[in-house]
Formats: C-alpha cells, sequence, structure tokens
C-alpha cells in the first residue's frame, strides 16, 4: 500500500509529545518544553521531515538543536525512539496512555495509576460513566465531566482514519471480490462511497449466489490480521492496518435496496424513510414495500428506490440529510462536478523547494493524467525550512518554465507560479514586481496560528487585497485528526474573495481537504469561484486531486464554481492581473 509521505511528521511530533509527558511525570525540567517546541515545528512544518533529516537540514528546523536532530534521525530511520522505550518501561503502568487525554495532566496521570489502578482509557472511562472520579482527591464533577468530553474526542481521532489512505485498500479488496465467479455485483458502501474525509470502517456490499464462498475468500484476503465475526450474510475482519472491514452479501434481487440502505448516511436513510412511511410503504434493506398490497415496489437497482419515491437518484457524496431530498424531489440537485473534469493542477510542488520530483517529472505525470495545464508553486523564501525561492531563483525557475513550454509540442502547459506566505499583518513575502510576472499566485498562512478570530480574518482579507494573489491555500489551515482550523470568520473572507474575485482553494492533500465540504458549499453560497489543487510534493501525489473533486462535490459544487475545469485560455481570463 502507499503511504502517504506527511504522516511521518506526525508520528515523529507524536513521540516527541510523549517524551515530553514522560519527562514532566519524572519531574525533568525545561527539557519537555524543548520536546514540545520541537513536536509543534515539526507538526506544522510543510516540508516531509523525513527529507529534511536525508539531506542534512534539521537544524534549520526552529526549536531542533543537535539532540533533537538526533531523535529525529533514530526515529526516521527506525521508526522508534529507544530514549521513549526506556522512559515508558520507567514510569506506573498506563500514565502515559491517560496524558493523552486533554485535561489529564502528569501528576493526576500518576495518581489514577499508582493510587486507583485506572491504567487505560476504558478504565478512566468505566470510572467516570459511574461517577466515581469525582471523589478522588484533585478531581471534581466538572474535571470528570471533561474527562468523558476528552475521552470522546480522542476516541474519534484515533479510530476514524483518511479516505485517502482507506480507499486505494478497499479498492482493492472490492476488486478481488468481484474477480469471483459467484460475485454478480460488488459495491462499496457507507461513508467510503460517500467518499467522506474520514471513514470510520469500510463497507463493503456484494450480490453472490454462494455467500459461503465469498466469505471465505473475504475472511482469508491478505492482510486481514483478526475475523470479528463470520456469517453468511455478514462478516466482520480488521485489517493490520487496524481498520476494519464490513462485507455484506445479499441476493441479486434486493442489491440496490441494500446498498441504498447501507451506503447511508443514516440521516438520509431516516428522511427517505418518512417518505416511504407517508404513501404506507416501509423501507429497508429489502426492498420497498407496499404494505397494504404486500407488493414489492423496489429493490433490485438502487436508481429504482429513489424513482419510486419520487426522487432523482441522488449522488452519494451528497447522501447526508442536507437538502439533497428536497432538490431530488424538486429537480433542483446540482449538476456535480465530475472526476474527470479538472484540466489541470493549480497547487504543485517540485524539487526547486521541498518536493520530491522536478519540474519536467511533474509535467510528465500531469500529461500521464490527461491534465492541460499545471501550476508550478514552489513556496516562497520566508518558508526557510521549505527551501522556499528567493525572488532571483523564482526568476530563474520562470525562464526554466519558459523554456519547457516552449519544447512542448502537444500543447500542454506549465504555467509559472508560486505558493507565497501571508505575514502576519497579511502582506505577501513577494514583491509586486516579482508577482506580476507569474500566471498563478497561490498565497497561504503557515505561520502565526495563535491569531485571535479578528487579527486571522483581517490577515487574510489584507492578503486578498494584494492584486496578483489569486487563490487563498488552504484556507483553514486544519490537518484531519491532528489539528484543529484556525480561528478566522470565513463568511466575512467569503464574501471579501466573491468581491475580490480571488478563488478559495479546496486543498485536496488527503490530511487537508481544506476548504472542507460544508466551508465550500458556504463559499459557494458566498459567490466565491474555487480552485482544486493536490499540494502534490511527488508525482504520487498528484492522485489526491480525486479526493479535492470528492470534497468539492460533498460541497455541491459545479464544474462552473472550479476555475480549473475551464481550458486554459478560459482560466487565463479567470486569473487577476
Ligand atoms: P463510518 O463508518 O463511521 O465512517 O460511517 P458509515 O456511514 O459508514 O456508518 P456505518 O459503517 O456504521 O454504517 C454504514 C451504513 O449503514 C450507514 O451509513 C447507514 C446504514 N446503517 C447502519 N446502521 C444503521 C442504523 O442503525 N440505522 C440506519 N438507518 N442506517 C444504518
Ligand atoms: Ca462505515
Ligand atoms: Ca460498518
Ligand atoms: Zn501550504
Amino acid at each position: 500500500m502507499e503511504r502517504l509521505s506527511r504522516t511521518t511528521n506526525l508520528e515523529v511530533a507524536a513521540i516527541f509529545y510523549e517524551v515530553a509527558d514522560l519527562l514532566e511525570i519524572k519531574g525533568v525540567r525545561f527539557k519537555p518544553q524543548a520536546y514540545r517546541r520541537a513536536a509543534q515545528a515539526i507538526e506544522t512544518l510543510p516540508a516531509d521531515i523525513a527529507t529534511v533529516a536525508r539531506e542534512g537540514r534539521l537544524n534549520e528546523i526552529p526549536g531542533v538543536g543537535k539532540g533533537i536532530a538526533a531523535s529525529i534521525n533514530e526515529i526516521v530511520e527506525t521508526s522508534s525512539l529507544a530514549h521513549l522505550t526506556s522512559l515508558r518501561e520507567e514510569l506506573p503502568e498506563g500514565v502515559q496512555h491517560l496524558t493523552q487525554l486533554e485535561g489529564i495532566g502528569p501528576k493526576k496521570a500518576i495518581a489514577l495509576s499508582r493510587d486507583f489502578g485506572i491504567r487505560t482509557v476504558d478504565d478512566l472511562e468505566a470510572a467516570a460513566a459511574a461517577g466515581r472520579l469525582r471523589d478522588l482527591p484533585g478531581f471534581g464533577e466538572k474535571t470528570e465531566a471533561n474527562i468523558l468530553v476528552s475521552i470522546r474526542v480522542s476516541k474519534t481521532a484515533r479510530e476514524r482514519r483518511l479516505l485517502g489512505e482507506i480507499l486505494p485498500i478497499a479498492r482493492d479488496i472490492e476488486r478481488r471480490l468481484a474477480s469471483l465467479d459467484s460475485v454478480r455485483q460488488v459495491s462499496l458502501a457507507g461513508s467510503i462511497r460517500r467518499r467522506k474525509e474520514t471513514i470510520g470502517d469500510v463497507d463493503i456490499l456484494v450480490a453472490s449466489t454462494l455467500p459461503e464462498e465469498v466469505m471465505e475468500v473475504f475472511s482469508t484476503l491478505p492482510g486481514v490480521s483478526r475475523v470479528l465475526a463470520r456469517g453468511t450474510t455478514k462478516t466482520s475482519v480488521v485489517l493490520s492496518t487496524g481498520i476494519q472491514v464490513d462485507l455484506r452479501v445479499v441476493e441479486e434481487d434486493h442489491f440496490g435496496a441494500a446498498l441504498q440502505y447501507f451506503t447511508g448516511s443514516k440521516e438520509h436513510n431516516i428522511a427517505l424513510r418518512k417518505l416511504a412511511i407517508a404513501r404506507n410503504w416501509r423501507l429497508n434493506e429489502y426492498g420497498l414495500l407496499d404494505l397494504a398490497s404486500g407488493r414489492t415496489i423496489a429493490g433490485e437497482d438502487e436508481a429504482g428506490v429513489y424513482r419510486a419515491l419520487g426522487l432523482a437518484w441522488i449522488e452519494p457524496e451528497l447522501r447526508e440529510d442536507r437538502g439533497e431530498v428536497e432538490a431530488a424531489r424538486a429537480g433542483t440537485l446540482p449538476d456535480l462536478v465530475g472526476y474527470d473534469a479538472i484540466r489541470g493542477d493549480l497547487h504543485v510542488h517540485t524539487t526547486w523547494s521541498e518536493g520530491h520530483h522536478s519540474i519536467e517529472e511533474m509535467a510528465e505525470a500531469a500529461r500521464a493524467l490527461g491534465y492541460e495545464y499545471i501550476a508550478i508553486c514552489d513556496h516562497a523564501e520566508s518558508l526557510h525550512i521549505a527551501r522556499g525561492l528567493s525572488p532571483e531563483r523564482l526568476a530563474d525557475q520562470v525562464r526554466e518554465i519558459e523554456r519547457i513550454n516552449r519544447a512542448a509540442e502537444d500543447g500542454f502547459t506549465l504555467l509559472s507560479g508560486t505558493e507565497c506566505n501571508i505575514g502576519m499583518d497579511g502582506t505577501i513575502d513577494l514583491s509586486d514586481r516579482t508577482l506580476a510576472d507569474l500566471d498563478v499566485v497561490v498565497a497561504s498562512v503557515h505561520s502565526g496560528f495563535k491569531q485571535t478570530g479578528e487579527e486571522m480574518t483581517e490577515r487574510v482579507i489584507a492578503a486578498m487585497q494584494n492584486e496578483y494573489v489569486d487563490i487563498i491555500g488552504h484556507p483553514t489551515g486544519r490537518i484531519l485528526l491532528s489539528r484543529e482550523p484556525y480561528r478566522i470568520d470565513l463568511a466575512a473572507v467569503f464574501d471579501a474573495a466573491a468581491s475580490l474575485g480571488v478563488s478559495m482553494e479546496i486543498n485536496a492533500f488527503p490530511g487537508r481537504l481544506d476548504l472542507s465540504d460544508v466551508n465550500a458549499r458556504s463559499a459557494r453560497d458566498h459567490g466565491v469561484s474555487f480552485s482544486l489543487g493536490s499540494d502534490a510534493h511527488s508525482r504520487e501525489n498528484l492522485r489526491s486531486m480525486e479526493f479535492g473533486v470528492a470534497t468539492a462535490r460533498r460541497g455541491w459544487l459545479s464544474p462552473d464554481d472550479i476555475i480549473n475545469t475551464r481550458p486554459l485560455a478560459e482560466l487565463r481570463r479567470s486569473l487577476r492581473s
């Protein structure tokens, strides 16, 4: 399975956070802060830590001295840290699990483990739920309630996975099942079919004449580490990556109803069931049944279920009960952007900054994907750690791009661009003169995430007032399952973007998907246009565009809303200056 290079940054940061916690538990001073500072820097680093380590440039990361650099090298090479292993052995059992919860400091964790035998998050949850924590010294009713909340939050973070990580795995299983002779139909279902940004578990549906054979193949697939439950209609397994996969096998004549039911969402299904009930019908995974006559109205194909209920077929990405059922009834569903509608990628990095492949290599890979153009948007100078380009290097790059374009014979076009930084006060780290020479200017926030909402809002609006800025990159700064969005008044930003003609990016990097589906939809309602960019740091990353399109579809976007569905000449007209 392909691995996403950026997870390494999070892994390294996680190890340092734990070292910091354990050192603090031991009463060591100063060092914990040093590890935390380093962890923070690595977590928010736009460059891949393994690459930085390989290039011997760790000392350029703020907060990384010799000792921590050595630890990073050790982690990158061995995926572990001996120092952490020995710290874990030294301390009372379970303390490190407890301190991972928001609101449980080291002192509380030690007391819980040593004095009360609470060693796991599950122990703690049980104690809190039973109201037994509030009487412990240092705790109270309020702490107890807070602990329950943070347990819920941390469980969500641990148990959900990125769509971009899971979809290739799910497709592989789907292909293997499809190759069986007895399998008539197979489809992904659940949140993965809806292309939700994170996935709880994978759901797969099969129509087969030989359920036993399908279950046997499924439960012995390579990568299956545990079979949780095995039957002829449902089997659940856990893969060695920790993700659960549920397979349901049904008969062909109610595959459509089952697909509709198991695709969900639960809220969407409830809305549909209400429509059925109003007609004295019953809708479940077997079909749509007329209760008066006992006749089955639909069930073999999914569209038939929707049709019988007086609805147009609804794309899975829309099935969240966010108005899609009403729109399907009124015939006002959006003309959703297709997965093949993107003509070029407007956010691509190369070896000129922190990417892994050259301009030519990225162009070659983009051609293979059928693109007509890509914008090379390496970081600008003030992002030292990503080896940002000085104005002089950027000018060299522009000339290099012109040279490659002149040599190209197939009409594929490289656009020159930048991903420049929005400074604390909204200034851009490149001069107008430099910006004027570029085709595409993406401006992003990469620092100062702790500003107030007002400051951040003003900052981003100020950046958009620079007439050369075309696109705001990853507009909320969130990292899925890891970092919350920064505080910002998105409605104000969207209004300004719409009136200034600046596009909002949907950054398709699997850990970002920023804007999110819901924010994208709100931006569209404010009249904003969008740019989809993979933020690729390697040729392989270009394929992440699919997740950006999924997010756009979940945000109800049409091709017209997205500037890079347009042919090159038209795209140029949609860019500013
Ligand atoms: P996930 O796995 O958390 O990412 O989200 P889903 O939507 O895949 O949820 P999951 O795996 O629990 O169930 C798959 C689908 O099956 C769900 O979207 C709708 C359907 N379903 C499951 N349980 C129920 C239920 O209790 N009521 C209804 N109406 N539908 C259900
Ligand atoms: Ca699921
Ligand atoms: Ca499931
Ligand atoms: Zn960026």
